[in-house]
C-alpha cells in the first residue's frame, strides 16, 4: 500500500497535471501511461546547467534592458522564465525528428528574451532601433516598427541535426497572428511534399505549427476558437499544432476572474478534445518532462495539444505601469516570493 500511496503521490500530488478524460480511448491510455513514466526520467546535469545558463541569460538580458532604457516597453520574460526549457525542448526535439522548419506565431511576452536567447537575434539590431538608428542593412527599403512584432528566421544546430525557425511578424491584435500561422504552416507543407501533399508520411512530419498564447488573451479573443475549428477541418489541418501558453495569471490589470467564465485559460482546448498539461514554470524540470510529453503526443497522434505554464509577471504589464497600484494583493505576494534563480541555484 505504501508503494502504491508512494506512485501515486509521485504521479498525480506533483507541480504537473494533465486534463485528457475526455480524449478517445487509444490518446487516454497513452497519455495516462506516459504521465506516469514522468517521474522515473532522468535529467543529466550537463542538461540541467545548460537549462540554468539560458535562464540566467533571459533575466540577464531584461536586467540590462531595464537598466539602460529605463522607458522601455519591453514586455519582459521576468516570472516566466519557465517557457525558456519549453523552447530549448521543442527546438532540439523537433531537429532529432527531421522537422525541417516550426512556423511559431509568438506574443509580446519574453518575445524579445527568445529572440536574443535562442534564436540568434543579434542584440545590437535592438539597441540600434532603441537609440533610434537604423537597424536595416544599407540596401534595405524599410521602415522599423515595435520591438514586439519582431520577427525571426533562424537555422539552429545541434550536432549533426538542425531545424529552421520561423518567428512571424505580428499585429498589435492579440493571437490575430495564430491563424496566419496555420496558414503558412500549410503551404510550406504543400512546398515540401508533406503528408498528403506526398506520396506518403503524415502531415507536420517535416514542417511544424507552434503557437504560444497568454492566458487572457487565449481564451478572451475569439480569433483562437475560430482557429481551433480549422484544426482538423480537411484542407486546413497542419498535423496538430503545439499550444503553448505563457500563464502569468493576468492581462494587463485584469484578474483571471473577471477576464473569463471558465476555471482555467486553456478551457477552450475542450472544444476539440485537446489534451491539456498544466505545470508550474517555477519547476524547469517539470517543464522540460511536460515539454517531451507533448511532443511525443503531437508526432504520435498528429493533433493539437496545450502545455499551460504557470507562472507569474515579476513587474507591470509593460514595466511603465505599477501594479501595486491595480493588483495590490498579487503584487504583495510576487514581491515577497524567493527570487526565481535562488530557487533554481539552490535545487
Ligand atoms: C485584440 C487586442 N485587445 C487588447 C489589446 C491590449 N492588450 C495588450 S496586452 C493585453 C493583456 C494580455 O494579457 P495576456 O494575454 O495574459 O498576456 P500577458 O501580457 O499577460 O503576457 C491587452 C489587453 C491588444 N493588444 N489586442
Amino acid at each position: 500500500m505504501k508503494e502504491a500511496i508512494n506512485f501515486l503521490e509521485n504521479v498525480y500530488s506533483t507541480n504537473l497535471s494533465a486534463e485528457f478524460s475526455f480524449l478517445e480511448e487509444e490518446e487516454r491510455e497513452w497519455l495516462s501511461t506516459e504521465l506516469e513514466k514522468l517521474p522515473k526520467i532522468f535529467i543529466g546535469k550537463e542538461r540541467r546547467i545548460a537549462i540554468a545558463k539560458e535562464l540566467l541569460k533571459a533575466q540577464e538580458f531584461d536586467r540590462f534592458l531595464a537598466a539602460k532604457y529605463p522607458g522601455l516597453k519591453r514586455y519582459g520574460g521576468e516570472g516566466a522564465e519557465g517557457m525558456i526549457p519549453f523552447f530549448m525542448e521543442l527546438f532540439e526535439f523537433s531537429a532529432q525528428e527531421g522537422i525541417k522548419e516550426i512556423v511559431a506565431a509568438l506574443p509580446h511576452r519574453g518575445r524579445l528574451n527568445l529572440l536574443t536567447g535562442l534564436l540568434d537575434y543579434p542584440p545590437e539590431q535592438i539597441f540600434l532601433r532603441l537609440r533610434g538608428e537604423k537597424d536595416f542593412p544599407d540596401n534595405y527599403y524599410a521602415t522599423g516598427d515595435v520591438l514586439s512584432h519582431i520577427n525571426a528566421s533562424v537555422d539552429l544546430h545541434f550536432g549533426e541535426n538542425s531545424v529552421h525557425v520561423t518567428v512571424l511578424k505580428n499585429p498589435s491584435h492579440l493571437e490575430a497572428v495564430n491563424p496566419v500561422s496555420m496558414g503558412k504552416t500549410r503551404a510550406k507543407q504543400m512546398l515540401h511534399k508533406d503528408g498528403d501533399y506526398g506520396e506518403h508520411g503524415r502531415l507536420s512530419d517535416k514542417i511544424l505549427n507552434l503557437q504560444v498564447h497568454g492566458d487572457a488573451a487565449l481564451m478572451g479573443q475569439g480569433v483562437n476558437q475560430e482557429t481551433l475549428n480549422m484544426s482538423h477541418a480537411p484542407h486546413f489541418e497542419v498535423g496538430g499544432s503545439i499550444h503553448m501558453v505563457t500563464n502569468n495569471q493576468i492581462g494587463f490589470t485584469t484578474p483571471p476572474e473577471r477576464g473569463r467564465s471558465s476555471q482555467y485559460c486553456t478551457d477552450i482546448a475542450k472544444m476539440i478534445a485537446a489534451p491539456i498539461i498544466h505545470v508550474n514554470g517555477d519547476h524547469p524540470e517539470l517543464v522540460l518532462k511536460a515539454s517531451r510529453l507533448v511532443f511525443d503526443y503531437q508526432r504520435k497522434f498528429r493533433k493539437d495539444i496545450f502545455l499551460d505554464i504557470n507562472c507569474y509577471r515579476q513587474w507591470g504589464h509593460n514595466e511603465l505601469d505599477d501594479p501595486s497600484f491595480t493588483n495590490p494583493a498579487l503584487y504583495k505576494i510576487i514581491k515577497s516570493k524567493k527570487q526565481f534563480l535562488m530557487h533554481i541555484v539552490n535545487n
